[in-house]
């Protein structure tokens, strides 16, 4: 399926009126704050979010998976999937692959098709976490941490193959996430784990083409629950500035303890000019992999205020912005379109911040007037700027309920199947 840009200007033709009042209000009183509502729109409109190949279909739990209808069965229909998306929002322009779920074996093609659909692709992830079918060894224990050399080679060598991979669709980084650890105590030496996995990961990192970059994604438990070869920013830090200018670290917001200041580790390392890399996602507990901002968004607003200050104030303005959720009760399509929305809408309030008040706040200790100047811009309505930037690329004004008014799943279910299940999770 594929929808015409004439259908959603279409839509949003009902819309527009009521948009364009919203939008004057809040533009007069961004204004009588000092603010350029335009330089926000313009940069809200710039901002492109990947979508990962594997989240297109119906996620599950260990428990069960309950699949949903036109689920994408091949590479084309996920990029299809993603292009529907962005026409949509204007917004989600990326696509990261998976490898060995979704292989692009016809490299050609398939970035045509991506290009077809004005979409680029973003980082290739690599995964030891399973077992490949024809590989000689098992990551059973692991695999660039393994205790058998072999099979650390076999995982690097896979890693290598994705940089193939990625090249031939244009792509220029990989992110690597390791499921290696421990769940057991005294099941395996910590040291020689890290040394392992460093080695294993230089070995990597010498494959990388000039542009290229690797992003080391850490995770404190799950599915190991003792240890894991990489836990935490600390331990991917130290690895990436052992790596060299090419590595950095990748934060994925479901990957921390329970009240961890994720807003902290993405300041400190920005200053350190070693983060590469975000996974958008929201959790109650821990990786629960829910819709983005769905159950904090303060805290995604906060985040995304260091993000904004670190891209203004550091030498680390460019990241990798990645979507990695699970849908296991809503139709993918409209979770990922609310995930986006979340991403935009956090965004947004975070580059109205007064920064100069905010200064002047933290270096007078008027420790009230910086939580005034935070949640003014929190509770400022900004949708009408995320609706704008959207509109302005002939997106929709209200991505879901084109969506829903263009009965796209219907469509794919026609088109696909009612019982068609996607690779991956
Ligand atoms: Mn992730």
């Amino acid at each position: 399926m594929i929808i015409d840009n004439q259908k959603i200007l279409e839509i949003n033709k009902s819309r527009l009126p009521n948009h364009l009042d919203d939008l004057e209000r809040l533009k007069n009183h961004l204004n009588g704050k000092g603010i350029n509502a335009d330089s926000i729109i313009e940069k809200l409109a710039a901002f492109q979010v990947a979508i990962p190949s594997w989240a297109l279909g119906t996620g599950g739990t260990r428990f069960g998976r309950f699949s949903g209808g036109g689920e994408p069965v091949s590479l084309d229909q996920k990029i299809e999937d993603v292009g529907l998306l962005h026409a949509l929002n204007a917004c989600s322009g990326g696509i990261s692959l998976h490898i060995p779920w979704d292989i692009p074996s016809d490299a050609d093609h398939t970035k045509q098709l991506a290009q077809s659909f004005g979409l680029k692709f973003d980082a290739v992830n690599s995964n030891t976490f399973q077992d490949h079918e024809g590989d000689k060894y098992s990551y059973k224990f692991g695999s660039l941490s393994h205790v058998n050399k072999d099979v650390r080679d076999q995982a690097v060598a896979h890693n290598k193959e994705v940089i193939d991979y990625g090249k031939a669709v244009g792509s220029d980084s990989l992110t690597v996430w390791l499921s290696d650890g421990t769940t057991f105590p005294g099941q395996a030496n910590f040291r020689q784990a890290y040394q392992h996995t460093l080695a294993s990961l230089k070995e990597i990192y010498d494959q990388l083409p000039e542009e290229w970059k690797v992003f080391i994604e850490y995770k404190p438990f799950e599915p190991n629950f003792y240890s894991m070869s990489i836990p935490d920013w600390g331990t991917s830090y130290m690895m990436a500035n052992q790596l060299g200018e090419k590595a950095s670290c990748l934060v994925d917001l479901g990957h921390h303890l329970p009240n961890t200041n994720i807003e902290q580790i993405v300041a400190i390392l920005m200053m350190q000019n070693k983060l590469g890399g975000f996974h958008f996602n929201d959790s109650k507990y821990a990786d629960d992999d829910l819709t983005v901002g769905c159950v904090k968004p303060y805290q995604l607003f906060l985040i995304f205020s260091e993000l904004v200050d670190g891209m203004n104030n550091t030498n680390n303005p460019n990241l990798s912005w990645m979507i990695d959720a699970s849908h296991n009760l809503k139709d993918p399509m409209e979770d990922l379109l609310q995930s986006v929305d979340a991403i935009m809408m956090a965004y947004a309030q975070a580059l109205i911040i007064d920064r100069k008040i905010l200064i002047e706040a933290q270096q007078n200790n008027d420790v009230s007037l910086a939580q005034e100047v935070l949640q003014d811009a929190f509770r400022t309505d900004i949708r009408p700027l995320a609706a704008e930037a959207r509109r302005i690329k002939q997106g929709a004004l209200q991505p879901i309920s084109a969506y829903r008014y263009l009965k796209v799943r219907k469509e794919l279910i026609k088109e696909r199947g009612e019982k068609t299940i996607s690779t991956g999770l």
